[in-house]
Parts: structure tokens; sequence; C-alpha cells
């Protein structure tokens, strides 16, 4: 389009009010990531309301920085500090709604384009301790940032120059998954990637041959059988079976799912991939029992998988429950006696991996009943090869 085309383009749809000086049109608007910028300050009108910018000036707090340049190095463009940003909706929802993730997503997305990965991670950090809701959409954030930056510098490798592990790595997820789906050559791409033989890296590809399959499981787990590495194999299984069972719909629907009878694909698994898909599968099967106590029956009748799966149910509502350890334990507690020990087990570890750092599961270790104190230290120890 030529100068005027756009201005018109402008003009028609947004009603921008244009003037005309001596022959020459100038427009009180123009087009940044995001859309409209009303006061050209590089922050569009839509960004601007997210962050409650004033979007016809350009130093909303007046202290002779700009808002565009306040955001783009972290700090806040309303007064004191470093930036961070609340969730909306009503104050009884625990969760964000779909919408309000969507709009989270693309606040995360162009502050990525503005300001780098990095900020990014730390706005989402930040917003998360203030915010529970927040951070209970971390990991599929975090995804979601991770995808922002491939689409940003091309390079999975630059991306992941920004790598960190918070909220269950779902950022070198996003990253591998948006590097393998646009992929011509998908598995000398993947092999290409994950050069330091890092088991989180391996798990993250899973998710990307998911991404890449639009979530063909039986041939996402044939690409990680390429690996000639077992532990290799093993961790992109993981990321496969995540990615299956990670039935929130937030990210991409997902295809093999059974709800009348969850476990049913991991009955018919082979051997080797039993029990990372017994595992993952409770992340399914809590999306479908909001009672406790049906919830905590479906893991007895898995046979030798009984444990594996009580491990994992653990694992699943501590993900979905991140901001409160005590509820999570209050429902293990409804577990059978012998299957208790599992379900905290499961809950430290994911723990552990949201937080990538034994610290925080050590402090919340003594503040577990009595009875699961040993459990829990035992689970801390067990991740300790880790880090
Ligand atoms: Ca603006
Ligand atoms: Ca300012």
């Amino acid at each position: 389009m030529s100068l005027v085309q756009n201005i018109s383009f402008a003009i028609v749809m947004y009603g921008i009010v244009a003037v005309l000086c001596s022959g020459s049109l100038s427009v009180y608007a123009q087009e940044v990531h995001g859309g409209l910028d009303t006061d050209h300050d590089g922050l569009s009108d839509s960004f601007e309301k997210i962050l409650s910018t004033h979007n016809e000036k350009i130093d909303t707090d007046s202290d002779g920085y700009s808002d565009f340049l306040e955001v783009k190095h972290g700090y806040n463009p309303l007064g004191e500090g470093v930036l961070a940003v609340v969730s909306r909706g009503p104050q009884a929802s625990k969760d964000v709604s779909v919408e309000e993730y969507n709009r989270l997503n693309d606040f995360f997305s162009l502050l990525v384009d503005i300001a780098n990965p990095r900020i990014a991670l730390d706005v989402l950090r930040r917003s998360s301790k203030n915010d529970t809701r927040i951070l209970r959409s971390c990991h599929e954030l975090v995804h979601g940032i991770g995808h922002a930056a491939y689409a940003k510098y091309k390079s999975a490798q630059t991306a992941l120059q920004f790598h960190n592990d918070m909220c269950g790595s779902g950022y070198l997820h996003g990253v591998l998954e948006a590097a393998l789906g646009s992929s011509h050559s998908i598995l000398k791409d993947a092999h290409a990637l994950c050069v330091s033989g890092d088991a989180k890296c391996y798990h993250g590809i899973g998710h990307g041959f998911m991404y890449f399959t639009d979530n063909d499981l039986p041939k996402s787990l044939a690409y990680c059988s390429a690996y000639k590495k077992e532990s290799a194999r093993k961790r992109c299984s993981e990321g496969v079976f995540m990615e299956n069972f990670s039935s929130d719909q937030l990210l991409h629907p997902i295809r093999h799912l059974n709800s009348a009878d969850p476990f049913a694909l991991c009955r018919k698994q082979k051997k080797r991939y039993k029990d990372t898909c017994y595992f993952y599968a409770p992340r399914y099967v809590i999306t479908l029992h909001k009672d406790a106590a049906t919830l905590l029956k479906q893991c007895s009748k898995e046979g030798g998988y009984r444990d594996t799966c009580m491990i994992g149910m653990g694992s699943a509502l501590m993900k979905k429950n991140i901001d409160d350890p005590t509820y999570v334990e209050r429902l293990c507690a409804q577990a059978q006696k012998t299957e208790q020990k599992y379900c905290i087990q499961g809950m430290v570890s994911y723990y552990i991996v949201h937080y990538d750092s034994l610290e925080e599961a050590k402090k919340l270790c003594p503040t577990l009943s009595a009875a699961n104190v040993k459990t829990c230290r035992k689970a801390v120890a067990s991740h300790s090869y880790l880090f």
C-alpha cells in the first residue's frame, strides 16, 4: 500500500481523525504491534489498556521516562517500582477465564516484542506472586512466551538464550513447539536441538513433536523412538504424554482422550510407555471428576500401575492448585491409606518442578501434617539429582 492508501485504510477501519495541514496529511494515530497507537509512544492503545497507562500521554506518571521506555526495561509506567499485571474477572473465580487467559497471553507476547523474553518472564514471575489466578495459569503462559520468543528471533538457539525453567519449564516447551511446528525436516531439526543432552530439552522435544503432528500421539512416540539413547526416548515420550493429557485446551485441542475410560489409552501402550502414560493420565482425570473421593478411586483399578497413577494424581492436583498445597494435602488424605504417600510424593514432585528448585519444597515439608513430613522430605531428596 502507498502512504495515502495506508492512511485511507486507517481512517476507514478505525475512524481515526485526519487533518489536512498545508496540503499534507497527518494522522493522530499509527499502527504498532498490537494495533493503534494514539499517542505515538510505541505502545498500542490496547496494550496501554491492559497496563492502565494513558493512551494520549506518552509519560503517564510524568517521571521523565516514556511509558514505552519503562515497559521496555520492565519498570512500572504508573509510578515507582517494577512492572507487574493483575488478572481480571470475578473475585470468587479461582482460575482465569479463557478470554482473560487470551488477554494475558497477548500481553506477554507483546512484551516479548517490545522488550525481550527475559523481561516478559520476570514480569510473569512477579505477577504470579501477587495474583494466584496468574500463578495457576503460569505454565500455559510461559508456553506462550516461548512461542512469542521463537516468532521474534526465528531461531530456537537465540530464543533459548533466555531460557529458564520457571513454572515447569513451559518456556522451553513453547520455543521447541514453535521451532518444530514449522519444520520441513522434523527428525533432523529435532536432533539438532538438545545437543547438550539435557533431559528437559528432550521432554520439550516431545511437546514439539505433538505440536508438529497436531497431537498425533502414536506418530509423536514413533519420532521419540528414533533417539538412540533410552533416556532421550523416555524424556521425549514424557513430553508427548504430558501434552496429550493437558486437556485444559488452552493451548490446543487434544485428540487421544476417552472421557468414559481415561486410562484405556495407557492399558494399550507398550510396556515401556505404560508408566509415563499412567503418570500423566490423571491430569485429564481431574478435569472430569470434581468430587475428590471419586477422583482418587480412579487409580485403584489400574493393577500394577496403581502407585504410579497415584503419584501422577498428586502431581496433577498440585499443578491445578499450585497456590494451595494445604488443600492438595487434604485431597490426598481422602485416598486409600496405602496410597496416600504416593499422592504426597507426586504433590511434592510437581512443587519442585514448578519452582525449579528444592528450596520451596524444603519450606513446604514442615507445613504438612506430621504423618506426611517424612514422605515430603524423601521426595525432595529423590529430586536432588536435578539440581
Ligand atoms: Ca501509545
Ligand atoms: Ca514514566
